[in-house]
């Protein structure tokens, strides 16, 4: 797959911000910037960080106004310049998106390359994106956002891996890579449906074996994968870096009722995600749609964790299920110390539905569970004893898929079962059981 701007390993970076003043009388701290912009610069350097960036500083720069030109102003362009050579920084990473005049005066005004910050998550979800759907989505939303940013960067086209060395093709070269472009993104979208019609027709598979499915969803990095895999043994990628998870990955697991349910770990969510990506964000999670259960995982020792969450309530609002059952859970409880802990449960957040975990001690993962089982048991666990034919396979994966088997024998051709099954499966097989 294409990485239209790929942050090499290693790569020394300087990071610039942009300070929006208020309008007067707004109280702010005019040497280290508005919180807001603060903290969208730690952000944005955690994310330049998954990328492989060496972050060696960063500047936000206070402005009354956006300039349409140069983002900062043509003076603060000069000041940038200067930095990045005292830190031997060849790349800046910007937090705003930029239009492509901005883009283009900044990279003369700088003589570093520069990218902003949809360019970077793009970079970022293109390394992690693992099924072909999540690849192709991501091709898509690269090729659509460097469509418009093609005319006047001429020289910038060999990124595409096209005309390499030419600097400044004509009008008839830039006409060209277009129309290359837009039959690349037909092919693309084309691609992207024959994948979605074969995703589908494996899920509805799984679905002919009625499993609830439970989607834990929350902000990169708050741990899900880590408690995916604590409580189902599956190795998936966790790691340090935000975005470890792009595709949904699914397990089996038996609750204590001993009933089992499917998980689902899904990518982590972020805020101001850009327009292009948020198609291909969505794609990657199917899964939370059809959950029967949605478990919020919280980093709850993220000092910005209320943000976090606010943001993920939003997805899930645009996603059509912020009325779906869910459980909250507060990740990251061992980074606490007990007197924390008990404020924490005390807390007005805590309610119900709200479990303490720690998915690296382990601490309250059979409590989540539990919570997890009552918030799925929509029917009670069944116990009984069943005639079925050898052959009538349907039936009898039924019974292992939704149940448990406690014993079993083959007499004249049939499996003499005794089962525990929740009352809705039992229901269909009524006319085996026996007594
Ligand atoms: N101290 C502590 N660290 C944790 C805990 N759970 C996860 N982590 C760490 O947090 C980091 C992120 O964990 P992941 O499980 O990859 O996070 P994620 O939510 O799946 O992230 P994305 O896939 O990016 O959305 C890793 O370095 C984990 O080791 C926890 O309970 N306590
Ligand atoms: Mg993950």
């Amino acid at each position: 797959m294409k990485t239209v701007q790929s942050v090499e390993r290693r790569e020394r970076v300087l990071l610039v911000g942009v300070d929006l003043k208020r309008r007067a009388g707004a109280s702010r701290n005019r040497d280290s910037g508005s919180a807001d912009s603060r903290d969208s610069l730690e952000e944005l350097q955690e994310l330049a960080q998954s990328a492989g960036a060496d972050i060696t500083g960063s500047m936000l720069q206070p402005r009354d106004a956006l300039d349409p030109a140069t983002l900062v102003g043509r003076g603060k362009l000069d000041e940038i310049r200067a930095e990045a050579q005292r830190q031997r920084a060849r790349l800046v990473v910007v937090d705003h998106d930029l239009t492509p005049v901005q883009l283009r005066n900044m990279e003369k005004g700088t003589d570093c390359r520069v990218i902003d910050r949809t360019q970077l998550i793009l970079d970022i979800f293109a390394t992690h994106a693992r099924t072909r759907e999540g690849q192709l989505q991501v091709e898509l939303a690269q090729l659509n956002y460097l469509l418009p940013r093609l005319t006047g960067r001429g020289g910038q086209l060999s990124r595409l891996g096209g005309g390499i060395g030419t600097r400044g093709p004509g009008e008839q070269k830039l006409e060209t890579d277009r129309r290359r472009i837009r039959d690349k993104v037909r092919k693309i979208r084309e691609q992207i449906e024959t994948v979605r019609r074969q995703r589908a027709t494996r899920r509805r598979g799984r679905q002919a074996v009625p499993l609830a499915t439970v989607a834990f969803v929350g902000y990169t990095n708050a741990g899900k994968s880590t408690l995916f895999n604590a409580l189902t043994g599956a190795d998936v990628l966790t790691s340090s870096n935000m975005f470890a998870t792009l595709d949904p990955t699914i397990r089996a697991v038996r609750l204590p009722s001993r009933r089992r349910v499917l998980l689902s770990d899904t990518v982590g969510f972020l805020r101001d995600l850009p327009p292009d990506l948020i198609a291909a964000f969505h794609a990657t999670l199917e899964e939370v749609q059809e959950a029967a259960l949605i478990v919020h995982v919280t980093d709850v020792s993220n000092p910005r964790h209320a943000e976090q969450d606010s943001e993920v309530l939003k997805v899930l609002r645009d996603l059509g299920v912020d009325d779906r059952p869910r459980l909250h859970v507060l990740n990251k409880v061992d980074k606490f110390g007990q007197s924390e802990i008990d404020q924490l449960r005390g807390s007005n957040g805590h309610t119900r539905d709200t479990v303490l975990t720690s998915a690296v001690t382990g601490a309250g993962l059979s409590d989540l569970l539990e919570h997890i089982d009552a918030a799925t048991a929509v029917d009670p666990l069944v116990h009984l004893r069943m005639k079925l034919p050898i052959s009538d396979g349907k039936n009898l994966s039924l019974v292992k898929a939704r149940g448990r088997v406690l014993r079993s024998e083959v007499i004249d051709g049939h499996f003499l079962l005794e089962a525990e099954l929740p009352e809705s499966a039992a229901r269909g097989l009524r006319n085996f059981v026996l007594d």
